[in-house]
């Protein structure tokens, strides 16, 4: 069976799949059948893994049955979808489930058998007869079924194999096998800046995607910063139109309107994946304070800005116009957003003295809170008033998080020495920047958030961020380069409980990723210290 799937040229991707064109040429490597030990091809790690005897082979007569409600079905679905027309001239049947489901299909339900399980978890039974995922919740079922993915041939990651074919198609065989899994942390996150250079919605939905077969379930956009504005507000027009028409080094920017926000949101929910505005304030917001002149102390629109100095900007905190400004931005953007959180970014303000700055966030807090969303905010925002409900993210690793738990907020860590996917893996990474240290793979696996940062209870940590700054970063080539390997670490430490992980086999697992990441297309970085294989 794997023979044919490894027969495939240039030219056969490029017919379907444009990307083939302007990406590596993806070699399908030859998939051993069943890897004897499949735990050892999991990332993140699971729990517990049991191999039983025997496999599932999925054809052109499966049918995979729902049991739950729409979000189950969607779940269902994208199972579908992945396999495409890998085993048939159809797409696998997707059905309700009324009663027993017959052998030879895959069930996607809710209530694992043995025992609860945590929000997210799963369990993921595989027999000859039948295939069972049961969530604890909707997400937990979608997790279940990323893990099912990771035990499919890697070459179906390759969209040309889900294209029409001719001739004999061989079934999808699976190995049997019980594997129950919970994640470690609700929150686990990755940031894209989109601000310093601009993705296009495609671009963001292939991250999207990278980060849920890593079963990641926060994507946090960076929206606003002092280089652009990235997100059309219809009551201030101009922050898109004018805020949002240059980059770092000066190309053309860009904007994404309310529409394709909307379209951002929903193809990420689809994932299960939380998307997190942030408009950063009060600082780097040279680009607001760029399309309208009231919103500067002076009444002076500054000059757009395309370097990548920080700290020099700052909205009038005095000034009524600004509070409606943000009322406004935040109202919009909270409308367009299902998720609970708004991030009012909060970081780095060099030109306002810390009653000014602690009075800000208190008055920003409140109309987050007003539009009904959680105030999220740099570690920064801990000196002023926090809710129960606000999460702090920590990026310096030498704060200690001790305000922001005395005030009952949650804590994600994204300490830039561990966290940060724009540092550059060693002295010769071509683009990164390195003011937070190199980071080689093993340095942003090898950690433990819970115990990094001085004084945070269990019940305070919320989770990890790995989070994409752009200065460096112009196409979404760049971002996997610096992404992959690291966000796959990161996804790790914040799924797996530390007991349950080590760098030995973490390293050993991550070089079984070869051919799956191959098919992909992906552009990561081949790390020397990992056997890829
Ligand atoms: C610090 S981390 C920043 C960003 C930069 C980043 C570059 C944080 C909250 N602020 O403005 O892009 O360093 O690594």
């Amino acid at each position: 069976m794997t023979g044919r799937r490894v027969l495939l040229t240039l030219s056969m991707c490029a017919a379907v799949l444009p990307a083939c064109a302007r990406r590596v040429t993806p070699v399908v490597s030859p998939e051993p059948a069943i890897v004897a030990d499949i735990a050892s091809t999991l990332v993140p790690r699971p729990i517990s893994v049991e191999r039983r005897d025997g496999t599932f082979a999925i054809d052109g007569t499966t049918t995979i049955y729902w049991n739950g409600g729409g979000h189950y079905e969607a779940t269902a679905r994208f199972l579908s979808d992945f396999i495409g027309l890998a085993v048939g001239a159809q797409p696998l049947r997707v059905a309700q489930a009324t009663g027993e489901v017959p052998a030879g299909s895959i069930l996607i339900t809710y209530g694992p058998e043995s025992g609860e399980l945590p929000a997210d978890g799963y369990e993921l039974t595989i027999q000859p007869a039948r295939v069972v995922v049961r969530g604890a919740n909707s997400a937990g079922a979608f997790n279940g079924v990323q893990t099912l993915r990771q035990l499919m041939p890697p070459s179906l990651e390759y969209e040309a194999q889900r294209a029409p074919r001719r001739g004999d198609i061989a079934p999808i065989r699976v190995p049997a096998v019980v594997v129950r899994d919970a994640p470690r942390f609700a929150w686990r996150g990755a940031m894209l800046d989109v601000s310093r250079h601009f993705f296009s919605v495609d671009d963001v939905k292939r991250f999207v995607d990278l980060m849920a077969l890593h079963k990641l379930n926060r994507l946090h956009l960076h929206l606003a910063d002092d280089q652009g504005w990235r997100l059309e507000i219809l009551s201030w027009p101009n922050l898109a139109r004018h805020g949002g028409r240059t980059e770092v080094g000066g190309g053309p920017g860009g904007f994404y309107t309310q529409a394709e926000y909307t379209e951002i949101v929903r193809y990420a929910a689809a994932r299960f994946v939380v998307v997190v505005p942030e408009i950063d304030m009060p600082g780097h917001t040279n680009a607001a304070l760029a399309s309208y002149a009231e919103l500067n102390c002076d009444g002076q629109a500054r000059p757009l800005f395309t370097g990548v100095e920080v700290g020099f900007s700052a909205l009038c905190v005095d000034k009524d116009a600004t509070y409606r400004f943000i009322d406004d931005v935040v109202g919009e953007i909270s409308a367009l957003t299902p998720g609970p959180y708004f991030h009012i970014g909060g970081d780095e303000v060099q030109t306002l003295t810390p009653d000014q700055y602690r009075r800000f966030v208190d008055r920003v807090r409140g109309i987050v809170e007003s539009h009904g969303k959680q105030m999220v905010g740099w570690d920064e925002v801990s000196s002023a008033p926090l809710s129960p409900t606000s999460v702090v993210q920590h990026w310096r690793p030498k704060q200690a998080p001790g305000d922001a738990v005395a005030k009952g907020a949650q804590v994600v860590v994204s300490v830039a020495n561990r966290a940060y996917l724009d540092m550059k893996y060693d002295a010769s990474t071509a683009i990164g920047l390195s003011w937070a240290g190199l980071i080689d793979v093993r340095t942003s696996y090898d950690w433990d958030p819970a115990t990094t940062l001085e004084g945070v209870p269990a019940d305070a940590l919320l989770g990890v961020e790995a989070p994409l700054w752009s200065e460096t970063v112009a196409t979404i080539n760049d971002v996997e380069y610096l992404a992959f390997p690291r966000l796959a670490a990161i996804a790790e430490v914040g799924w797996t409980a530390q007991a349950n992980r080590t760098w030995e086999d973490f390293r050993g697992r991550l070089g079984r990723q070869l051919a799956r990441w191959t098919a992909l297309g992906l552009n990561f970085y081949r790390a020397p210290e990992i056997p890829w294989q």
